[in-house]
């Protein structure tokens, strides 16, 4: 019996663990999801590139934000019109940092560029302090929305 607070606090920070590596994607869809890194790793990958605040072009790696909303189940492509058109993202990180991104922002129907999830810069994984995930958004000339530690994207509408 001594060993049990050990155990539980071994449970405590796996457990912890596994959290900090979740991500969710919620509110106007119809199949919320909650992804650990596996499950992220797993959905098909898009690379961009794009300049940091550093000034360095790099080669990003990550899963589209369209393609998580098409597995989640919201309005995308020929569905993004009439009322569709006020909903948008709100990305938020575990610092309570949070950066919006209308719908067609994200949609290839509109946009000619892909702001994508990342979770690899130049082939290497992202560092804690910037990861497991961060959003990179290729050719914004601020990088304010590049949201870093990424733990969940809601949909909500403006109406
Ligand atoms: N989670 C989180 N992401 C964030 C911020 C923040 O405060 N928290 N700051 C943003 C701002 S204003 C900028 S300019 C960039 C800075 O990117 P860097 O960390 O690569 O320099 O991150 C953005 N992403
Ligand atoms: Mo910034």
């Amino acid at each position: 019996m001594k060993r049990l607070p050990g155990l539980l606090l071994g449970l405590l920070l796996l457990l912890n663990t596994s959290q900090a590596q979740t991500l969710s994607v919620s509110g106007l869809v119809t199949n919320p999801l909650t992804l650990n890194a596996d499950a992220l790793k797993g959905m098909p990958h898009t690379e961009v590139s794009g300049k940091e605040h550093d000034g360095k072009e790099h080669r990003y790696s990550g899963v589209a934000l369209i393609d998580l909303l098409k597995q989640a189940g919201t309005t995308t492509g020929s569905e993004l019109r009439g009322k569709n058109l006020a909903k948008y993202v709100v990305v938020k990180a575990t610092d309570g940092y949070e950066a919006v991104f209308a719908l067609p922002e994200l949609d290839p129907e509109f946009a000619t560029r892909s702001i994508i999830l990342a979770d690899a810069a130049d082939g290497i994984a992202l560092p804690p302090a910037t990861g497991p995930y961060r959003i990179v958004v290729p050719d914004e000339k601020k990088q304010a929305r590049w949201v870093r530690q990424v733990k969940s994207i809601e949909v909500r509408t403006a109406n």
